[in-house]
């Protein structure tokens, strides 16, 4: 006995994985195992011996035991300690920007001016890309006749054979947000409506879907200079500079009247633009005091209500301030143009913070 205890201790200490342990513990206790078949030699004893034997026997597979168990729960602790060891991540890595997808400059700016307007209590309204031609036409005080209601200006959707309603079109303005607005929320108002547009056009300077941003307010006493100066204060947030100075410039828009056409006092220098100082004047957006109708159209009483609008084409002024010189290239999807041009997703641009890093 002392013999076998010797032995299978020793296996036991010198298995050296779970693998191995189990051979030993097979050799030892399993159904013909070397104690196993001792254990039923005692049926065949006298009872003297038995009486001596037992005891002595059941102690030792007891020992060889409890010695497996202990010898599986420290190589399972050696396995855990080497598994902890090898795979282990640095939770405090810095990301791999590469690996990441950019904000498109058109978000970026959309971005951009929706945080300038918000400062100054404007929320953001949205609306259909496909509208009716009353919403995007007659409530803005635009003529049947009107030239940009052929379809050498206009997208429009087609009816089925016998249906002589008036065809959807794709919007070629914001404006119908507005207008929507005005119906559902009433006066006193500030929106600004950021989105898709739609025009058929297409040369260098003009894609048949663009973006723009047109803003609203309406309220009692609004006038062209409370206009002035939310343009001004827009400016010099936006391109990020001191002082911006503005030339209105009378114009004619079938929803406005007056209206302007708004020029930025600028310089050009080799090909870098600088807002606020120079002799050049250059045209960034239209707006005017809202028509009669217009405000009629969004059941608002004009004799109680005055408003003011904009509008601005978004991917004109990305390309001004991020210095882009393809208008197209926007709309390629292009990889490597997406990564030069492109903004960290996690950079939201805020007025504390900076609008743009
Ligand atoms: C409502 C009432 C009035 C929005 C306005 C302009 C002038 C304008 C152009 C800028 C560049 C279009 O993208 S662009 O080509 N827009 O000049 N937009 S006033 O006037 C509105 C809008 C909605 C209810």
């Amino acid at each position: 006995m002392d013999d076998l205890r010797d032995r299978y201790l020793a296996a036991v200490a010198g298995a050296a994985d779970e693998a191995a342990l189990e051979e030993v513990r097979l050799a030892a206790l399993g159904k013909k195992g070397e104690i196993s078949l001792k254990m039923r030699e005692l049926g065949g004893m006298s009872p003297e011996d038995r009486q001596i034997a037992g005891p002595k026997l059941n102690a030792l597979k007891d020992e060889i035991a409890s010695a497996l168990a202990a010898r599986k729960a420290a190589l399972a602790d050696a396995a855990l300690d080497d598994r902890l060891r090898t795979e282990w991540l640095d939770v405090t890595l810095p990301g791999r920007p590469r690996r990441e997808g950019t904000i498109h400059p058109i978000s970026q700016v959309m971005e951009e001016i929706t945080a300038i307007f918000a400062d100054m209590g404007f929320s953001v309204a949205e609306g259909p890309q496909i509208e009716s031609d009353w919403y995007n036409f007659d409530a803005l005080n635009i003529p049947a006749e009107h030239p940009t209601r052929t379809e050498m200006d206009t997208f429009y959707m087609a009816r089925p054979d016998g249906d002589d309603r008036p065809p959807h079109v794709l919007r070629t303005h914001t404006s119908p947000v507005q207008i929507r607005a005005m119906q559902h929320q009433g006066a006193p108002l500030r929106v600004i409506a950021p989105g898709r547009v739609y025009r058929s056009d297409y040369d260098q300077t003009h894609t048949p879907m663009f973006h723009q941003l047109e803003g609203l307010a309406v309220d009692r006493d609004l006038s062209m200079a409370n206009l002035k100066w939310c343009l001004e204060e827009f400016v010099r947030a936006f391109f990020e500079v001191e002082k911006a100075e503005l030339r209105f410039r009378a114009s004619h828009f079938p929803f406005t009247e007056p209206s302007a056409e708004v020029d930025l006092r600028c310089s050009w220098k080799d090909g870098q633009l600088k807002v606020g100082e120079g002799d050049s004047w250059m045209e960034i957006l239209g707006s005017g005091m809202v028509h009669p109708k217009v405000l009629q159209a969004g059941n608002i009483d004009p004799s109680q209500f005055q408003g003011f609008a904009f509008g601005i084409g978004i991917d004109r002024i990305a390309m001004l301030k991020y210095g882009i010189p393809d208008l197209r290239a926007f709309f390629d999807s292009d990889l490597r143009w997406l990564r030069h041009y492109g903004f960290a997703g996690l950079d939201v641009p805020t007025l504390h913070r900076g609008l743009s890093r």
